[in-house]
């Protein structure tokens, strides 16, 4: 059975020129995975379709309102008889991992409600109980990049989504370190060489020195993926005492 995404969205054409592109179109493709879009415009109730209003108690911008977002779940829901987990695309979620994306990908259905203003209603969180999900502290215009962000770190884990060389790639990240520098053609380009050691045929010696590079670089570039291997740098080693 694939898995179930539904995107309900304000702009849902945003989404087929990712999902129909390369990983999430190929999952898809080979029926690992289906998206259903649905236009949370779709259940307004009043003549000018009005899915948001201004707040209570006053301040700039508009909130999406409850009973629209209430009724596009409960309809998308019912479209499917497994239960989703519901996911809210918000600034002030938690912020997404790929700890979170391995959860994700294991479940059998997911909703996903991505919107375009201020804010939700405050009773969308505490009545429809989504896990509420940031991709990280900048600002988006909307959730429908976060959304889709998210469902193509999760999508690529489905098994069967990734040809064997890129799963095996995927996998050396997950032990915390960030990748060894690459060459390829030519041997030598407008002075710069690539290193001895990768021409060697030494696979000993290379898989030594890769994994010294993905150390260096992760205590330069990444101190707080270092931090988390319970590993610590000379320099910091020197701050700290
Ligand atoms: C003035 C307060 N702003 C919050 C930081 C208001 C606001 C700005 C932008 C509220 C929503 C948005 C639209 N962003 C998202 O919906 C969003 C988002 C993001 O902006 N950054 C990272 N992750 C996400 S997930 C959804």
């Amino acid at each position: 059975m694939p898995l179930r995404i539904d995107i309900l969205t304000l702009f849902p054409e945003m989404f087929p020129p990712i999902l129909g592109t390369s990983i999430p179109k190929r999952a898809a493709e080979k029926g690992l995975v289906e998206y259903h879009l649905t236009n949370i415009r779709d259940f307004a109730t009043d003549a000018h379709k009005s899915v948001d209003d201004k707040p209570f108690g006053g301040g700039p911008g508009m909130v999406m309102m409850a009973p629209v977002v209430f009724d596009a779940v409960e309809h998308v829901e019912k479209l499917d008889a497994r239960a989703a987990t519901r996911i809210l695309l918000t600034p002030q979620g938690r912020q997404f991992n790929q700890d979170l994306a391995s959860e994700f990908a294991k479940k059998e259905r997911l909703l996903l409600i991505a919107g375009h203003y201020e804010g939700f209603d405050e009773r969308i969180s505490s009545g429809l109980v989504p896990i509420e999900v940031s991709i990280g502290d900048y600002v988006l215009s909307g959730g429908e990049l976060a959304a889709m962000v998210l469902i193509d770190a999760v999508v690529r884990l489905l098994p069967g989504a990734l040809g064997a060389e890129d799963g095996a790639a995927d996998e050396s990240f997950a032990d915390g370190l960030i990748e060894h520098p690459q060459y390829t053609r030519p041997r030598e380009f407008r002075g710069m060489s690539v290193p001895d050691v990768l021409l060697s045929g030494n696979h000993k010696a290379i898989a030594q020195w890769r994994l010294e590079q993905r150390k260096f670089r992760t205590k330069e570039r990444r101190p707080d993926l270092w931090q988390a291997r319970g590993e610590e740098t000379k320099t910091n080693k020197k701050k700290n005492t």
